[in-house]
């Protein structure tokens, strides 16, 4: 792959958390650093287990392959291979891979002196996937409630530990989090379209800018939340999608052993109403 005229330019020495100019190094268009070596290391690994998990098991089915956390008898203890000890070194390793890559985008961030908005928003995405493998199982008392790995084995496990509480679309933060989910998809496609309208128009037609964004908006719902604006919210609500995912699942089991419909009693039970 070629590199860009402005690439050379950027690619600066320094910014690096760990390991100084030891790492501070670009393959192709691949920065390095540390957390490079770490996340290729950990992803790499965690790959070829679950290929050898795969290999135990009684299908290349992609759709069944399935690598499975341990019993519950195992408690938080470490299990044979076999027996859930390849799920637990998936899940050590895809954390550390998902930590790694976080951490490498920070030091890109910091060789640009840009924020690091990048790595804290998929933050929320490695905070939601460790409380589902690490801090619920833990707070439960055993691996076994983790998801296990294959496609449809994970979809069975989302659709039993749902059943588990009754009808978790009951649940008030996974209520929030699936509106928040749905507004994303919602602001992205406003915000596309409307970057789209203006910027890309028919051959020989002058292209747009702020003001026919603005004023589309304003014509439209009497409201711009400005181009600046829509990314700050854009942010916030997808940031916040995967932050309430994480609490809804975290609170069940943990905080909530009934099931779902029941949290609702307490507005029943209003004073009120009697
Ligand atoms: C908007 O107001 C705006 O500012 C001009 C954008 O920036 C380019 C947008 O992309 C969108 C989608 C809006 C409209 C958003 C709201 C919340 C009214």
């Amino acid at each position: 792959m070629s590199m860009l005229s402005f690439e050379r330019r950027y690619r600066v020495r320094g910014g690096t958390l760990v390991g100084g100019d030891l790492f501070d190094f670009w393959i192709g268009p691949f920065y390095v650093g540390f957390f490079g070596v770490t996340t290729a290391f950990c992803a790499v690994t965690g790959t070829l287990l679950l290929i050898y998990g795969a290999a135990l098991g009684p299908t290349w089915n992609l759709w069944q392959i399935n690598v499975a956390p341990p019993d519950l008898k195992y408690g938080l203890g470490f299990a044979p291979m076999r027996e859930g000890g390849i799920w637990q070194w998936v899940t050590i390793l895809a954390t550390g891979a998902f930590v790694s890559w976080a951490l490498r985008e920070v030091e890109i961030c910091r060789k640009l002196g840009i924020g690091i908005h990048v790595p804290v928003a998929f933050g929320a995405a490695i905070v939601a996937y460790v409380t589902l493998e690490v801090v619920r199982p833990v707070l439960m008392g055993a691996w076994g409630h983790g998801f296990p790995y294959g496609i449809y084995s994970h979809l069975d496990w989302v659709s039993n530990v749902g059943y588990q509480y009754l009808h978790f679309h009951y649940n008030p933060a996974h209520m929030i989090a699936v509106s928040l989910f749905f507004t994303t998809t919602m602001a992205l496609g406003l915000h596309s379209s409307l970057i789209l309208s203006v910027s890309n128009p028919p051959r020989g037609e002058p292209v747009r800018g702020a003001e026919h964004e603005n004023t589309f908006y304003r014509d439209a719902v009497g409201y711009s939340i400005g181009a600046l604006g829509i990314h700050r919210l854009g942010y916030l609500i997808s940031v916040n999608a995967a932050l309430f995912s994480a609490l809804c699942i975290v609170l069940s089991g943990p905080f909530w052993t009934k099931g779902w419909p029941e949290w609702w009693s307490w507005w029943l039970n209003i004073p009120v109403w009697k």
